[in-house]
């Protein structure tokens, strides 16, 4: 087996903290560096390498790949849709230069493979609301679905041109209890659980109806590894994978807390997040990922309330 290197970039992120323990399982504890803008993490603390580094200084992101003798780069580091709102021209130079960065380096140094996340953002208004297929009318209207949608035909045309071997998931919303979100029109499916069982209430910044693709962080990581650990001759899309697992509105995570939590009460009251997620597909259509690397997600809504109720509770 060929002796891998991983780099994380974004590991004190959402997704960097669970991704960073899991790639730590698989190879080694010594052989997964983790790195962030951030000094530290107190949850990745003791598991093993962690560096500050800032994706945007490419010398010195190409010094540490060299210097430990990465093979891999996870490049989680990214402006996300509601932060991105606010200032839409950081998101658009730290989503776009940092991949760049990263897609170069993979090149010079001719890693093995690279990571990185798009998401369901790169859909608008234009696209079909159920089912939303792999290839469709795409027509974000966020800069960071304007970013995401870039960003999936850089990374196809780094594979096509100088055979980097780069791979991409178009996350849903995700969620989870370990590592506080980073500013997602999504967020609320995070916050009312927390809500729910420190307050029995939560004013949600989304209407009732409002229905969109989530997924739990544990899908989302068992989805990442096995694309990544897929054989590259299964790969047949070069942008980025539709992955998905369940769809819900604001009323019903609501209904599900109820079950375990009969006293919640949830109230809704729209702030500018809503003209974001209302421009978004409100189910995903995954059939390739499920051909191509047999993808299939684990938690349902109920699965997940119990979960995420019992692990927020210790
Ligand atoms: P996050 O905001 O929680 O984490 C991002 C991390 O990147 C943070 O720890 C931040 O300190 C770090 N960072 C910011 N600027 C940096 C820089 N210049 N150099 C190095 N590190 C820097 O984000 P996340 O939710 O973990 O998302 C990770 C990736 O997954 C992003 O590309 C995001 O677009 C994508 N994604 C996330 C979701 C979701 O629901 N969380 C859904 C779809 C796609
Ligand atoms: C967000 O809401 O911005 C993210 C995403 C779906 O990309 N959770």
């Amino acid at each position: 087996m060929v002796k891998e290197k991983i780099l994380v970039i974004g590991a004190s992120g959402q997704i960097g903290v669970e991704l960073t323990i899991a790639l730590r399982k698989i190879y080694g504890n010594a052989n997964v560096i983790a790195s962030d803008l951030r000094e530290q993490n107190p949850l990745l603390e003791g598991t093993g390498p962690y560096v500050s580094l800032d994706v945007m200084n490419k010398e010195m992101l190409h010094v540490q790949v060299i210097r430990q003798n990465v093979t891999q780069i996870y490049l989680l580091a990214a402006i996300l849709s509601a932060t991105g709102e606010k200032n839409p021209n950081l998101a658009w130079n730290l989503n776009m230069q940092g991949l760049l960065n990263v897609l170069d380096i993979a090149r010079e140094e001719k890693l093995h493979k690279v990571y990185w996340p798009s998401s369901i953002a790169v859909f608008g208004p234009t696209s079909p609301k159920i089912n939303c297929p792999q290839q469709t009318i795409i027509e974000p209207i966020t800069v960071y679905g304007i970013s995401k949608y870039a960003g999936e035909f850089w990374c196809n045309y780094f594979h096509q041109r100088f055979n980097v071997d780069v791979r991409s998931l178009r996350y849903p919303g995700l969620i989870s209890y370990k590592s506080a979100p980073g500013g997602g029109t999504t967020d609320y499916a995070i916050e009312i659980y927390q809500q729910a069982l420190e307050e029995k209430k939560y004013e949600c910044f989304l209407s009732e109806d409002t229905y969109l693709p989530m997924m739990y962080m544990p899908d989302a990581i068992k989805a990442t590894i096995e694309l990544m650990e897929a054989p590259a001759e299964k790969i047949s899309v070069r942008t980025s994978y539709n992955i998905s697992s369940m769809s819900f509105s604001p009323k019903e995570i609501a209904e599900s807390i109820k079950q375990h939590i009969p006293a919640f009460k949830i109230s809704f009251k729209s702030d500018y997040r809503q003209n974001i997620a209302n421009s978004w597909p409100q189910s995903i259509d995954d059939t390739v990922a499920q051909k191509d690397w047999n993808w299939k997600p684990e938690y349902d809504l109920d699965k997940m309330t119990e979960d995420m109720l019992l692990n927020l509770k210790l």
